[in-house]
């Protein structure tokens, strides 16, 4: 008997922010590829996890959380890009939060989903934080080829999820090379694990007035690997938030953030980081 044909194709975790998308995409890849934080609208780029299984090759693209609070620019380029991100897809996740109500948010995101014809699975996380509003999302269960329940924290019903991803995609040679599993490069990466500091670090507004820019990744003669980054801002109010008394707070950032590149690459790394106001970081962001 022959083996059955491969199957391949990009699908897409899309739902509100701080649903957990970007924790699945780590957990179904096995590595941490995309920032997570217990802040919404922590993702900003569209970034893609790959699953290697004998049965084919399954390529996530995490997007950033449909948010309808704040009506700013940024918010409206992050809703763009997720909206985007329906187009050219072979399935799509839709993630949802068991933990909390189906509101006028989830309601819009819900009809977006709708929309599309492509195969579709409802995913509802959180589920080791209890199961209060199951039943109002599982009350759209007719309109999904597929329902599961899973808890992306704990790696609960991956298996049956990936299983069931696999059952609608279709055949088809991979997109990725077999040894690679994401589409992000180093610099980016330091770039986010750098601005997921911040998002820990710092709150209220201050977190959205950020972005990271880094300007120089080099590994010098003695092996160390020399980092230039900088913590961009909108306000000198929120530099001087940002900075901290003593520069203890952008020190803070910059050591948590330096010790997590030191563990995963083995390096021995120094991050030279600072903090400037640049007004309009969000207008050239796309
Ligand atoms: N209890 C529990 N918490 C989870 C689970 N998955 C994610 N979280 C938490 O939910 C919060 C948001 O997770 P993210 O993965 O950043 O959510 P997201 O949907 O990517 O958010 P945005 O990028 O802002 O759209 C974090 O504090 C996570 O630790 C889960 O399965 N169980
Ligand atoms: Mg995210």
């Amino acid at each position: 008997m022959s083996e059955p044909l491969k199957k391949s194709g990009l699908v897409v975790l899309v739902g509100r922010s701080n649903v957990g998308k970007s924790t699945l995409l780590n957990s179904l890849v096995g590595t941490k590829v995309a920032i997570t934080t217990s802040k919404p609208q922590t993702t900003r780029n569209i970034i893609q996890g790959v699953i290697h299984d004998p049965r084919g090759q399954i390529v996530f693209a995490d997007t950033p959380g449909i948010f309808t609070q704040v009506p700013d620019l940024l918010t409206s380029k992050l809703n763009e890009k997720a909206r985007d991100a329906f187009e050219g897809v072979d399935a799509l996740l839709y993630v949802v939060d068991s933990t909390r109500h189906v509101g006028d948010e989830e309601t819009a995101v819900h009809r977006m989903v709708k929309q599309s014809t492509k195969p579709k699975i409802m995913v509802i996380n959180k589920i080791d934080s209890g199961r209060q509003y199951v039943d109002e999302y599982l009350s759209w269960r007719d309109e999904f080829d597929a329902v599961i329940e899973v808890s992306a924290l704990q790696n609960k019903n991956l298996k049956e999820l990936v299983s069931k991803i696999i059952d609608v995609l279709p055949v088809g040679e991979p997109l990725y090379p077999p040894d690679q599993i994401t589409n992000v490069d180093n610099k980016f990466w330091i770039q986010e694990l750098i601005r997921e500091k911040v998002f820990i670090g710092m709150h209220d507004e201050i977190p959205y007035s950020t972005s990271v820019q880094v300007d120089e990744v080099d590994r010098r003669k003695d092996g160390t690997v020399y980092i230039k980054a900088s913590v961009l801002t909108t306000a000198p109010r929120y530099k001087k938030m940002l900075i901290g008394h003593n520069a203890d707070k952008v020190r803070g950032i910059g050591r948590a953030a330096r010790k997590e590149i030191e563990m995963v690459t083995g390096d021995k790394v120094f991050l030279d980081l600072d903090v400037q106001v640049d007004e309009r970081w969000a207008e050239r962001f796309d």
